[in-house]
């Protein structure tokens, strides 16, 4: 298995997290890269190669341009306007307020375009941001040239960014961009199997209406677990898209029998829908010692996860998602990677 990898993903290093109403330095940090890079390369995977630019095309298949033009400028505007430390929003267009109109000041905008407040903006988001949909169009492409499977490590990750909505660490929705380009270069049945332990609200939002992307996510229950607000058992599609929309939510506490079996729920659900294509949105914060998250995977688990991943039997992409025990990050990533390898 080829990975893609890019030291610009390391552009973004922001100062400041929102936690529990204290400022931290941020869980999804650069070092999150070098741990799972290195593993890689001791593991015998396969090849590490560079991502080709793809420019903002792929980005603006699936999100808004004004969200995209705000992304670029958002860290200038900030600085413009004297504003000390990283742009965070303080307002939002809350029920029964004016969900219609972008404000012009960025104090406003940040708000407009943000849909949760722990994700500090920084300098060199953006370029990180870019680099990380090239790794995830680069996997995409391999895959589609070679019929060979393909990891892409993107950070920052991407699954809960919406068509106009940044937060949870993501900006742009890399397994939504990559589904995009395979359909555009031929595929006509895209599944997206999110294994994050968060609800990949992002990819949801972007196919919602659609049934040539099926989304299937198993995730932390949203009565508990952020992104509280999406992810329930019924949002099951709209329009073309009902019956294309799948969320599994599971209990704080989940073990991996649990998991598993709901893991299998999951690849039958995808070998229905008779997918030529899988995207694996892979997280690696389902594991037990995640400081963020409250499933019990442990790291032979992972292992098994990638060995059922590869019963499905289908062209596959993975794109990596979240991981927050740094320590472990980068075994617990390659055991999937490896189980999918084996024979
Ligand atoms: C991103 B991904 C920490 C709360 C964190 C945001 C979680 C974002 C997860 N006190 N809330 O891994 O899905
Ligand atoms: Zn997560």
């Amino acid at each position: 298995m080829q990975t893609f990898h890019s030291e610009h993903t390391k552009q973004r290093r922001a100062l400041t997290e929102l936690d529990g109403g204290r400022l931290v330095t941020p869980y999804e940090c650069p070092e999150r890269v070098d741990m799972i890079i290195e593993c890689v390369r001791e593991s015998g995977l396969g090849a590490v190669s560079t991502p080709a630019a793809y420019g903002l095309d792929p980005v603006l298949a699936v999100h808004d341009a004004a969200y995209v033009r705000f992304l670029e400028r958002a860290w200038d505007d900030w600085v413009a306007a004297g504003l000390a430390g990283e742009p965070i929003p303080s307002i939002w267009p809350a029920r029964r307020m004016r969900g219609d109109r972008v404000p012009d000041h960025i104090g406003g905008e940040v708000g407009y375009y943000a849909l949760a407040a722990e994700t500090s903006l920084c300098a060199g988001t953006f370029a990180a941001a870019q680099a990380s949909k090239d790794i995830a169009l680069s996997a995409l492409d391999h895959l589609v040239d070679t019929g060979e499977p393909a990891f892409g490590l993107c950070r920052p990750p991407g699954h809960h960014a919406a068509v106009d909505q940044y937060g949870g660490y993501c900006f742009f929705n890399n397994a939504a961009i990559a589904a995009q380009r395979a359909l555009d270069r031929g595929a006509s049945r895209v599944a997206i199997l999110d294994i994050d332990f968060h609800h990949g609200n992002g990819t949801q939002d972007i196919f919602y209406a659609r049934d040539d992307v099926l989304f299937v996510s198993i995730h932390g229950d949203p009565r508990q677990e952020f992104p509280y607000f999406l992810g329930y058992a019924d949002e099951t599609g709209q329009g073309a898209g009902d019956g294309f929309n799948v969320n599994y939510p599971l209990p704080s506490g989940t073990g991996y029998p649990k998991w598993a079996a709901t893991l299998d729920h999951a690849l039958e659900r995808i070998a229905r829908y008779r997918a030529d294509m899988l995207i694996v949105s892979l997280g690696v914060d389902t594991f037990e010692h995640d400081p963020i998250s409250s499933f019990l995977l442990k790291r032979d688990d992972f292992t098994d996860c990638g060995q059922r991943l590869r019963q499905a039997d289908l062209p596959t992409v993975f794109l990596m998602e979240g991981g927050y025990a740094v320590a472990d990050i980068g075994t617990n990533t390659v055991n999937v990677l490896r189980g999918f390898s084996r024979d």
